[in-house]
């Protein structure tokens, strides 16, 4: 029997917390043959409410779950993990300051990076979900030095998995069929959605799709907007969607991504693809033996290259700001 790999959740107490320990106690993340401790992190406010998912996962009966801890004291969360998932932030809210809620999120994931340096396994790999997603990631790895670079990443195969399922329901395909679009840069508004290596059932999904109109335009603004039309239908932000997409980047990067297909991944850049090296900036990756690699050599044509430009613009933007908070 393989020994349990330790998963912390930060934010646990929050809607992705609440559709996520679930599915990492049924396997979606590590498999349906390795058993899980699950290290339950959120602020002391939300303390009740961590006991009572704590209890539901008890009713769960998971055969693979050999243990559910709650904690409210982050270094104590991050002893031993294997694998984190942060997902506790500070959202920002009606008439906040940009720059107030950046400060606030730089303070959380400087001492988050520290807790996790001091405690957390030697090759723990780290998945940041919580906005602004990349820059919480790159504040954790400014803050984190001994945690190798490639063991941060950031949540944009959500955003991923949007692209497919627009194009799968466009051509009436089944999404398994549909495969290698992009997301590229920052999960925000401006993030690009790249359908230009795509294809559908082995066609491009330009020829599949045969509508350069929509997949230039609308596709590429419902993808952007999506967790805004989420919100707007549900009166709540993305979970369901957003844990399945954890599950699906933690398998991905542990157990390799299928033959022929890669995934996006926010990582940090070596400058592949002319972007600013040390940004956490999301890439086409393959990943095997536990490691990803970017997607090298894809022609860009201009229009793409201007929208590539436009996401890094931004996350420089945001660094900036994180790093003037950082100082301040
Ligand atoms: P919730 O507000 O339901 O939950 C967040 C939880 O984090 C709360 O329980 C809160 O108490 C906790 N928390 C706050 N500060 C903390 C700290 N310092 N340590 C530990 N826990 C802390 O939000 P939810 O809907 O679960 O979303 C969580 C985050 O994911 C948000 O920042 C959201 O913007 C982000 N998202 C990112 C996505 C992505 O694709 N990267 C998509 C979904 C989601 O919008």
């Amino acid at each position: 029997k393989k020994k349990a790999l330790r998963v912390l959740i930060t934010g646990a107490a929050g809607q992705i917390g609440y559709a996520l320990a679930p599915q990492v106690a049924v396997g979606s993340m590590l498999g349906a043959d390795q058993p899980i401790i699950l290290h339950l992190l959120d602020v002391e406010p939300a303390k009740n409410a961590l006991e009572g998912l704590r209890m539901e996962l008890v009713d769960g009966a998971y055969p693979l779950l050999e243990g559910v801890l709650t904690f409210t004291d982050v270094a104590a969360a991050c002893k031993d993990v294997d694998v984190a998932v942060m997902v506790g932030g500070y959202p920002r809210k009606a008439g906040e300051e940009r720059k107030d809620v950046m400060a606030k999120n730089v303070s959380i994931y400087q001492q988050q990076a520290s807790a996790l340096e001091a405690n957390a396994s030697k090759d723990v790999k780290v998945v940041v979900v919580a906005n602004p997603a990349n820059t919480n990631a790159l504040i954790l790895a400014e803050n984190a030095p001994s945690i190798p670079r490639e063991n941060i990443t950031c949540l944009t195969r959500l955003d991923h998995n949007r692209a497919l399922g627009q194009v799968a329901e466009r051509t009436g395909s089944h999404v398994g069929i549909v495969k290698n679009v992009i997301i590229w840069g920052n999960h925000s508004s401006t993030q690009y959605p790249d359908v230009n290596h795509g294809t559908v059932g082995g066609k491009p999904i330009r020829s599949a799709v045969n509508d350069d109109t929509w997949l230039n335009g609308d596709f590429i603004t419902t993808v952007q907007q999506r967790g805004a039309a989420i919100i707007k239908a549900r009166g709540l932000s993305s979970a369901l969607s957003a844990a399945n997409a954890v599950c699906n980047h933690v398998r991905d990067w542990v157990r390799g991504t299928p033959g022929g297909s890669w995934t996006s991944m926010g990582v940090v850049s070596d400058g592949s693809y002319g972007v600013q090296r040390g940004l956490v900036y999301s890439y086409p990756v393959t990943c095997a033996g536990g490691k990803w690699k970017v997607v090298q050599g894809l022609p860009i044509d201009g229009p793409s290259r201007e929208r590539l430009r436009v996401t890094e613009a931004e996350l420089v933007e945001e660094r900036d700001l994180a790093l003037q908070c950082l100082a301040e």
